[in-house]
């Protein structure tokens, strides 16, 4: 954990904060060590925002700060994992949540660790979830989300897979900003992952690939 990294980015200092990311992963710095920095760093402008000493455009600028900040971390990830494609996962920001950062890292975890991934984007309502699995046929789903109100879509998107006589053929996990295992419960999905390494083991577990 670098304290450093993290302050540079609480404190919405971006140029440091790239340039000291830069040379951390030159250094050998582990890339998902710089992730969970940016973890660290979030819950502190989050924190900001929710006591008022932050506003909108300083969690837009997080929003920005973070999408640099992977782009300069993922080719290092790529270069840490490459396997052959396994199975199918279908993954999207539920209705009405418009986060997509921890969203993406979850995307690209999962297709450098060889699954193919159908990225439906933001805001994605429950019958497009629907449509792609029965399209793809995709043995997993992946629903993520940080709002509150995420969690009712997420139970909602749930609900239209089983109304569509799909909920067998699929393992449904979610994740994403304050969800727990208890929203897991609540939206009756299968699994719940903390990070993007654990939206991959629950994937592989679910599929066989070890
Ligand atoms: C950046 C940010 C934004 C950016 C988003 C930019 C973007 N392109 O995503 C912008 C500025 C757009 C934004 C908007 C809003 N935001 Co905002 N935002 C944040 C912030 C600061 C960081 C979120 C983030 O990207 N984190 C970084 C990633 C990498 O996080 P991570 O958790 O480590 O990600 C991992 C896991 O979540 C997991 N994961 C993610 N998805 C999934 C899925 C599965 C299946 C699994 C297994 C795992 C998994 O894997 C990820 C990678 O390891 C958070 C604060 C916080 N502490 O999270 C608030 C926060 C989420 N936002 C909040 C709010 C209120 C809003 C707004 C409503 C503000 C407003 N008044 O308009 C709007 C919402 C608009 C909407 N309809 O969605 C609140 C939510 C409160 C709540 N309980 O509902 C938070 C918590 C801030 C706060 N403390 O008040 N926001």
């Amino acid at each position: 954990m670098s304290d450093k990294l993290i302050n540079y980015i609480a404190e919405m200092e971006e140029d440091e904060a790239l340039a000291l990311a830069k040379e951390m992963l030159d250094a050998g710095t582990p890339p998902m060590q710089i992730l969970d920095d940016c973890r660290a760093a979030m819950e502190i402008v989050g924190q900001r925002f929710e006591e008022g000493e932050y506003f909108l455009p300083e969690l837009i600028l997080a929003g920005e700060m973070l999408k640099s900040l992977s782009a300069e971390v993922k080719p290092y990830l790529e270069g840490e994992q490459q396997v052959e494609k396994q199975a199918k996962v279908v993954v999207g920001t539920v209705k009405g949540d418009i986060h997509d950062i921890g969203k993406d890292v979850v995307v690209f975890m999962l297709d450098v660790n060889g699954f193919e991934v159908f990225d439906l984007g933001i805001d994605v309502a429950p019958q497009a979830f629907v449509d792609k699995i029965a399209e793809t046929k995709a043995p997993v789903v992946a629903l993520s989300g940080f709002l509150t109100l995420s969690f009712e879509s997420m139970k909602e998107t749930v609900e239209a897979i089983q109304a569509a006589g799909l909920r067998d053929k699929v393992k449904i996990m979610v994740g994403g900003g304050a969800v727990d295992d208890q929203v897991r419960e609540y939206a009756s999905a299968d699994g719940y992952g903390l990070d993007a390494m654990a939206a991959v083991s629950l994937a592989k577990q679910w599929t066989g690939g070890d």
